[in-house]
């Protein structure tokens, strides 16, 4: 079996744009590989946290994976800070990766707006991601599209590694969503759907309410032509719209253009609503019955156990390749 790992970061506001794009994605694999999904709240620490928060954030995540179906007797659940080796290998592979390479990284360049003095770690960002999935021996790894650059870096650190001390790395491939699953701003067709944008309209959070949810959709960017016609970059906002009905029905964007009779934008958007609604509804259940239960500590510490048996001999086997330490 082809071992999976993927990562999310421990922060709130987790959207259907992330769920298509990628965590829809985790559940599928979970049937035929063997899978770990990290909450990676390191990665989270390089831009500023509130302490309390973080450690929510954490459990939200953990408890969504979970809502979303997510099988812990499945899939390795853990969070990233609990396995040391991750920082232990970010140091080994930093030593291994060229300035030059991370500053012309464009999260990096987006997330720092050439000001010097952003934190060290949002440049180091992508040699920890590397970190995570190199310690696992990891061959797939299911990300969004906006990930392939820092998929390429891991892949080209780990053949360079592997060309100057041997064989240490197994080589990962990405595995990306089809384009049609980048979810765009609901207020703003043109830019991604994110976690991070000011307005509470631009997405629609999995745990949204359902008057939220109607909201959010109902006063979501169209264009004035009145057409029903699948074209991202003539129409983008009723693109998005059929994009993502299509992810949550199952049904293709051509059979819902051949199957409609809607008289306005109007009526898309209000069958929209709906499909989404039910879509979620399961989600939120679940979510309420684990987020404070006793079983979410007993996964996660499980989930680092498990995942401390994997990455500790790669580890050592680092260490062993570079000449750490004393040796066995
Ligand atoms: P932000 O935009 O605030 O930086 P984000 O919403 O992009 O955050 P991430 O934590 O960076 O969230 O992404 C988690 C996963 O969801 C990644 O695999 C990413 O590729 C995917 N993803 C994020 N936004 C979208 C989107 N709009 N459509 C599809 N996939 C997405
Ligand atoms: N950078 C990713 C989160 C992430 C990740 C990983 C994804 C950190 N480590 C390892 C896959 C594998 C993001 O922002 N979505």
């Amino acid at each position: 079996m082809k071992r999976v790992f993927s990562g999310v970061q421990p922060t709130g506001n987790i959207h259907i744009g992330n769920y298509l794009g990628a965590l829809k994605q985790f559940v599928e694999l979970q049937e035929d590989h063997e899978c770990i999904y990290c909450i990676v709240d390191e990665h989270a620490i390089t831009v500023p946290q509130d302490p309390k928060e973080l450690r929510e954030h954490i459990l939200d995540v953990a408890a969504l994976y979970m809502a979303i179906g997510v099988d812990p007797k499945k899939s390795i659940i853990f969070v990233q800070s609990q396995v040391s080796q991750h920082a232990e290998l970010g140091w080994v592979l930093c030593c291994n990766c060229y300035t030059g390479e991370l500053s012309r990284m464009t999260q990096f360049k987006a997330k720092s707006g050439g000001n010097e003095s952003v934190g060290t770690g949002l440049l180091t960002y992508p040699v920890l991601m590397a970190a995570d999935i190199l310690l696992y021996d990891t061959d797939v790894v299911p990300v969004g599209n906006d990930q392939k650059q820092h998929i390429e870096l891991t892949r080209d650190i780990a053949i360079r590694v592997n060309n100057k001390y041997g064989k240490t790395f197994v080589v990962p491939e990405g595995r990306f969503m089809k384009e049609g699953a980048r979810i765009m701003a609901l207020d703003d067709p043109e830019a991604k759907m994110s976690k991070s944008a000011e307005n509470i309209h631009s997405r629609i959070s999995l745990l949204d309410e359902d008057s939220k949810i109607k909201k959010s959709i109902m006063r979501a960017t169209t264009d004035s032509d009145g057409e029903f016609r699948f074209d991202p970059v003539q129409k983008p906002g009723v693109s998005n719209l059929l994009n993502i009905y299509s992810a949550f029905s199952g049904v293709s964007v051509d059979e819902i253009l051949a199957g409609q009779n809607w008289r306005g934008y109007g009526d898309l958007k209000k069958e929209l609503v709906a499909v989404t609604q039910e879509a979620l509804a399961p989600i939120k259940k679940n979510y309420e019955e684990i987020r404070h239960s006793e079983e979410l500590i007993r996964v996660l510490n499980d989930g680092a156990e498990r995942a401390t048996a994997i990455a500790q001999p790669v580890m050592q086997r680092v260490r062993d390749k570079f000449g750490l330490g004393l040796g066995r």
